[in-house]
């Protein structure tokens, strides 16, 4: 069933249903104001639950991993609900954040730190780890220092620690800083970089569910999922499952940048209209919708939405793939039309190339023979036969690499062929215009 024609509509969310309250940084991140606005409050009865109880709240919740993949949160959790077997298990949060565009991990670190380390404890309670790793980028320096804070507070209010808010769980949590590899936030190039190795990606399965950190269970999840988590076990599962639509639930951040009037990260309900978004929360596209071009709906990744469909859609994970792309981190590029489509997918291009780990030959060579043909396409010196073959190499990395990039290399060349195939076609020809063959070559 099309995504089009099941959407209910959409009312602005209340204040009351946010559950970043301090995402603009209104009032003071730390402890004794995150209380105030209800972080912490009746945890260790959470706790006490057990971790049948809140594994079994976030599936009712429907919450899918916020990352980028959409993984059912509730189900990862469950993988480790299976006895101990004398190895310890781990809880590792991803806040990597590379993904161009994306800045709304940042923002909750910046503004809503103990919404994290709370939901950090209920996770790890979940997964019966008693150890949490936050993975943090390299240059989210002030941000490190910050979530340092916050978990020094936490500590000591005895809200982490041994015995943690009273409630007979330990749970003690340690800042991991990065040092600027995109690919590190990959889960298992992660889990490497942790381990103090090169930040490559590992072969999956085994998934880190069965050999994580240190070769033993864990589970990687995203800050905007762990720091929802708190709001979802106290207000319900149903509470979060009663927004968006089926397999779409809960509330969402997303950032909006590129050529808007005011760009910003923002809390709405999942399967709010794009358009909607855009108008209401970033002042518009410069200079009015009918001057946009394209919208990259959830990171570089996503292949671009035109105009024509960008009407029409959704911000959910159904109705992005129902227009050919995908929902990603919620991470929104507006392009208005004084954008050169080429030149913006170009650049993408120049950062895999610089982002691959190598490892794999069809991401390796691939990235570095795209960004080079992209290179040229930017001023048409390419052939139509060239085009068709750079849109067929999209198609041989995917599915043929050890992790997502490589694959993530080649969408938004994909896209941007499928899109705008006459803007291209209308470059090459110029450039054969004005540069006439000599030995066979433009
Ligand atoms: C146990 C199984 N665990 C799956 C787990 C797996 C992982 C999660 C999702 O990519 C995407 C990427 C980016 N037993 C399991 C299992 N799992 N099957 O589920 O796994 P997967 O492989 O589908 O995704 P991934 O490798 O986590 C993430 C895209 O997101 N993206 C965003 C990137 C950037 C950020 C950021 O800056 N914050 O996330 C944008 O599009 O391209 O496709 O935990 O272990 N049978
Ligand atoms: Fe490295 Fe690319 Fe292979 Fe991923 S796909 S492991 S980044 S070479």
């Amino acid at each position: 069933k099309s995504a089009f024609s099941t959407f209910a509509g959409s009312a602005p969310l209340k204040d009351e249903d946010r559950i970043w309250t301090n995402l603009y940084g209104r009032q003071d991140w730390g402890l004794k104001a995150a209380m105030k606005r209800g972080d912490w409050y009746k945890t260790k009865e959470i706790i006490q639950k057990g971790h049948e109880w809140i594994i079994n709240e976030m599936k009712v919740s429907g919450m899918r991993g916020r990352g980028g993949a959409g993984f059912a949160t509730g189900l990862k959790w469950s993988f480790l609900n299976k006895p101990l077997d004398g190895r310890p298990r781990y809880l590792v949060i991803n806040c990597d954040e590379g993904e161009p565009n994306t800045c709304k991990d940042r923002e909750i670190i910046r503004n809503d730190p103990h919404k994290l380390i709370e939901g950090i404890l209920i996770a790890g309670r979940a997964i019966q780890a008693h150890k949490a790793y936050i993975y943090i980028r390299g240059e989210f320096v002030n941000e490190a220092e910050t979530l340092q804070l916050a978990i020094n507070e936490a500590y000591k209010a005895g809200l982490i620690g041994k015995n943690a808010c009273n409630s007979g769980w330990d749970m003690d949590i340690y800042i991991q800083r990065g040092a600027g590899a995109y690919v590190c936030g990959e889960e298992t190039a992660l889990i490497e970089s942790i381990e103090g190795k090169q930040g490559k990606p590992r072969i999956k399965p085994p998934f880190p569910a069965d050999y994580g950190v240190f070769g033993c269970p864990t589970t990687v999840n995203n800050v905007e999922t762990i720091s929802a988590t708190p709001t979802i076990m106290r207000r319900g599962g149903k509470w979060f499952s009663s927004f968006g639509r089926e397999r779409n639930h809960g509330t969402k951040l997303f950032c909006i940048s590129g050529c808007v009037n005011n760009p910003c990260t923002v809390e709405e309900s999942m399967g709010i209209p794009m358009r909607e978004l855009i108008e209401r929360h970033a002042g518009g596209v410069k200079g009015g919708w009918d001057n946009l071009l394209a919208v990259i709906p959830g990171g570089a990744s996503c292949p671009m939405i035109p105009l024509s469909l960008a009407d029409k859609c959704f911000m959910d994970y159904d109705s992005m793939s129902d227009v050919g792309s995908s929902l990603g981190t919620a991470a929104m590029l507006v392009l208005d039309k004084s954008v050169d489509p080429i030149k913006a997918i170009s650049r993408f291009s120049k950062f895999y190339r610089h982002e691959s780990c190598g490892q794999c030959t069809p991401c390796r060579e691939g990235t570095g023979w795209m960004a080079e043909m992209m290179e040229r396409l930017e001023v048409g010196n390419c052939t139509l036969e060239e085009l068709d073959q750079l849109d067929k190499l999209t198609y041989n990395i995917e599915g043929r690499t050890i992790c997502a990039l490589g694959e993530a290399s080649a969408l938004p060349v994909r896209g941007l062929i499928r899109h705008f195939r006459p803007y291209i076609e209308e470059r090459i020809k110029q450039y054969q215009a004005t540069h006439p063959k000599t030995d066979g070559h433009h």
